[in-house]
Parts: structure tokens; C-alpha cells; sequence
């Protein structure tokens, strides 16, 4: 009998990899999609199968975190053996934004889902992955964080992703169900939404590289983090539901690296070598050598500048996981380091803006096609 496991947020960049990685691990996989007015399953596509197929392994149905009555039928439904819990408004700044929809779906929606498994009386079948975050963490308390490190949130984000960390426990403990956390720190890859930081740096370096943009805006560039691969995390996942014990684990590279030197490390790859002027908002980085021959880029040309805007109301300054549990009793290891992730994502922003400017030299503008 072949695993049937329910992804929700199945859309996001670890849901697209989880659902890779659990195909080939022959599961049966259905995923929860929000109704957009454009299609949203980018990220998923390659994996669809046509509804009238025999036999299919992926399939996606409408859903959303906001909706207990959804959520209960689509469960009932599945009989899922295995819930990864991935669906969240995962932006930190935007939950400045819209906190009371953040609380709704990355906090109540996770009562909702394990509320649900009680109702149906799959308590003792379904087990639950909830995707905790270093973000708990916010403002440091200890470094690095461990497991036992006291959680100090700083964002809406953060508080309502703690009310699913401690509701995950609360039903561990009351009901016995098999319901993990995952604390996993940032990760990133090709697949990164386009306005978290490291995903905004590489499309800035291959756009400014390609001649498409002349610079770009950050925020904070002294916040430090520790950077793994998706693909990585995602193997963790589904390790954290095979472990003989349910439990929380800290999953991290144990290494962390600024902000301000995240973006020297990507403008390296295309040959760029930069120089930081200023401090505070004043602070600015500048082309010290270019070694490209394809982008030629001037010395001293200005490529980054600060916006105030990106600044948050509460910065988290300096995370950094020690995963000593995970790795000696769960034997997972990240494959990637930082170095390799920033050259997989800024060659393959190149590819995608060599697409644009290949469709821009041919006349053809993209962006006002509608009329
Ligand atoms: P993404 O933002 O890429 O994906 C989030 C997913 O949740 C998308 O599929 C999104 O749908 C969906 N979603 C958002 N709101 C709702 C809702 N109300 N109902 C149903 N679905 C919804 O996040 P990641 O893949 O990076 O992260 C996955 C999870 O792990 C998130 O919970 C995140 O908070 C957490 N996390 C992420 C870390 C990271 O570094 N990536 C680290 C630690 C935790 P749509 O595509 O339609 O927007
Ligand atoms: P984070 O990721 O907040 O850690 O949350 P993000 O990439 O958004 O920010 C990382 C750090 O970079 C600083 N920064 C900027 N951030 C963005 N997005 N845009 C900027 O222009 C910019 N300039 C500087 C930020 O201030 C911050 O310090 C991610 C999400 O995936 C969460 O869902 C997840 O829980 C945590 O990682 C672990």
C-alpha cells in the first residue's frame, strides 16, 4: 500500500520540493491550493497529471487555511497517514501588514488542521508535521539556538507561529498524537519567492549582470542568518515523521552569514567584486573589479543602495541553529553549503532573465501584451 501524505501550502517554494521528494519516495501525494484569479501552481506544474489518468500520485484540490469545514472534508476525504503543514502567510515583513491575517492562517489554521484530526478520529493514524521557524527565536536570547533556547518572537509572524508551535505540543501531550515541529531556519533555493532576501539579491545580481536593472535596494544588511538549501530541509521533513518519537528539532547549517555578505557572495559568482561605502542608511556598495567579460561593468559603478522601507518595526539581528539532535539521532546532514546554494540561484536567475532580455531584444515587451 502505497503512503498518502497532504501538503498544504503544497504552491510554496517546500511544498513544490516536498512533493518531489515524497513521489519518489513512492506516497500518493495530495496538496492543498488556494483559488487565484491567475494560475499559482507554477512551482508544481512539472508533477500534474491530468484528472482523467488512472492511478495519479499527485493530485491538488481547493483549500485554505481560513476554512475549518474545507479543511475537515478535504481530511476525511484523504484519510491522510502523513500531514506536512506548510501553508502560511511566510512573509515576516508583510505581517506587519496584515497581523490579523496572520494570526488566522499561519496561528488558527493550525488548530484548525489537528482540531480536525480529532474530530475525525484520525488522532491515532495521521501524523503531523507543523513548520516551525527560527523566527521563534527573534530576539536572541542565546547563540547558537538550540531546541531548549527560550523562544522571544519579534513580528506578527513570529507570535502566530509560536501559537502553532505551542498547540502542535498542546496535542502532542493531551491526545498522543504523533504532531512534530520542525524549527527550520532559512532556506532557500532557485524556487525562493521573489521578495525574501536572498532570492531578491540573485535576480538583482543576474538583472544588474545582464545589463536589465542598474541597482537595486535592501534593507538591514546586518542581520545575520543561517542559510541552508530547501532541498535539504525538506529531507529533514519527512525524517521528522519517520523518527520513532514525536518531538521538536532544530534544523540548521550552524553557520551565519550578514546580509551585506550574502550580496557579496552572489555578486562574486558573475565575476564582481564590490566595495561598501557609508554606514547606516547612507551605506552604499559599489563595483570594485569586474572580472565578467559579458556584463562589463564599470568600476565604481553604484549597484546597491539602502531603503529605509525595508527596515522592519522589530528586527531579528543574528540567527544561527545547532542541530546537534537532528543530526545524531535522526542522521541528517545538509548536503549543501551556502556557497553552492548562491551559485544554483544565481545561475539559474540568469537563465530566467537571459529569457527576459532575449524577449526584449526581439521587440517583444512582456509586461503590455494586453492591450
Ligand atoms: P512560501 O511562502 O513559499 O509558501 C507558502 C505556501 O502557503 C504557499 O503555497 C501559499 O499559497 C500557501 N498559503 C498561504 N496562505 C494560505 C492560506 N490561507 N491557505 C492555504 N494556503 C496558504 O513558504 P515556504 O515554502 O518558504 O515555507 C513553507 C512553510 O515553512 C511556511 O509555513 C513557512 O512559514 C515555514 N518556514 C519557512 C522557512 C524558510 O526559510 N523557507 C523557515 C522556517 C519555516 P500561494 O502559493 O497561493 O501563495
Ligand atoms: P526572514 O527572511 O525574515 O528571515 O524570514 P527574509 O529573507 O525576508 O529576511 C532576512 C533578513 O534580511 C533582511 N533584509 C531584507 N529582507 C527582505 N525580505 N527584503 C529586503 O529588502 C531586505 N533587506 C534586508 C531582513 O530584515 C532580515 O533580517 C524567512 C521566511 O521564510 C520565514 O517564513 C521563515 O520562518 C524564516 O525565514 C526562518
Amino acid at each position: 500500500m502505497k503512503k498518502i501524505a497532504l501538503i498544504t501550502g503544497v504552491t510554496g517554494q517546500d511544498g513544490a520540493y516536498l512533493s518531489e521528494f515524497l513521489i519518489k519516495k513512492n506516497y500518493i501525494v495530495h496538496g492543498l491550493k488556494r483559488r487565484s484569479s491567475q494560475f499559482n501552481t507554477d512551482r508544481v506544474d512539472h508533477l500534474y497529471q491530468d484528472p482523467h489518468e488512472k492511478d495519479r500520485n499527485f493530485i491538488l484540490h481547493y483549500g485554505d487555511m481560513t476554512d475549518s469545514t474545507n479543511l475537515i472534508r478535504l481530511i476525511q476525504e484523504i484519510q491522510p497517514d502523513e500531514i506536512y503543514n506548510l501553508a502560511a502567510m511566510s512573509h515576516v515583513q508583510v505581517s506587519f501588514e496584515i497581523p490579523e491575517y496572520t494570526g488566522n492562517a499561519d496561528g488558527l489554521g493550525t488548530l484548525r488542521i489537528l482540531d480536525a484530526l480529532r474530530l475525525l478520529g484520525l488522532e491515532k493514524k495521521t501524523k503531523i508535521y507543523q513548520a516551525s521557524t527560527s523566527e521563534l527565536y527573534g530576539k536572541v536570547q542565546e547563540v547558537p539556538q538550540t531546541e531548549k533556547t527560550p523562544f522571544y518572537p519579534r513580528s506578527p509572524y513570529g507570535v502566530a507561529k509560536l501559537y502553532a508551535y505551542w498547540i502542535t505540543v498542546n496535542y502532542r501531550e493531551a491526545y498522543g498524537m504523533f504532531a512534530s515541529n520542525g524549527i527550520l531556519f532559512n532556506h532557500e533555493s532557485p524556487r525562493r519567492g521573489e521578495t525574501f532576501v536572498s532570492r531578491k539579491i540573485t535576480r538583482a545580481v543576474a538583472r544588474i549582470a545582464l545589463g536589465l536593472q542598474d541597482k537595486f535596494y535592501l534593507g538591514n544588511l546586518d542581520a545575520k542568518r543561517d542559510w541552508g538549501h530547501a532541498k535539504d530541509y525538506v529531507r529533514m521533513m519527512w525524517m521528522i515523521l519517520q523518527a520513532p518519537e514525536p518531538g521538536d528539532w532544530v534544523t540548521a547549517t550552524g553557520v551565519s552569514t550578514s546580509v551585506r555578505d550574502l550580496v557579496r557572495m552572489a555578486f562574486a559568482e558573475v565575476g564582481i567584486e564590490l566595495e561598501f561605502r557609508g554606514k547606516g542608511v547612507e551605506e552604499k556598495a559599489f563595483v570594485k573589479s569586474c572580472s565578467d567579460e559579458k556584463s562589463q561593468l564599470a568600476e565604481g559603478k553604484e549597484v546597491l543602495a539602502i531603503d529605509p522601507n525595508y527596515f522592519r518595526p522589530a528586527e531579528v539581528d543574528h540567527l544561527v541553529g545547532d542541530s546537534t539532535k537532528a543530526r545524531t539521532v535522526l542522521g541528517w546532514e545538509p548536503e549543501y553549503n551556502l556557497k553552492a546554494l548562491v551559485n544554483e540561484m544565481v545561475q539559474s536567475d540568469i537563465k530566467l532573465m537571459e529569457k527576459e532580455r532575449y524577449v526584449k531584444d526581439g521587440g517583444y515587451d512582456i509586461l503590455n501584451n494586453f492591450e
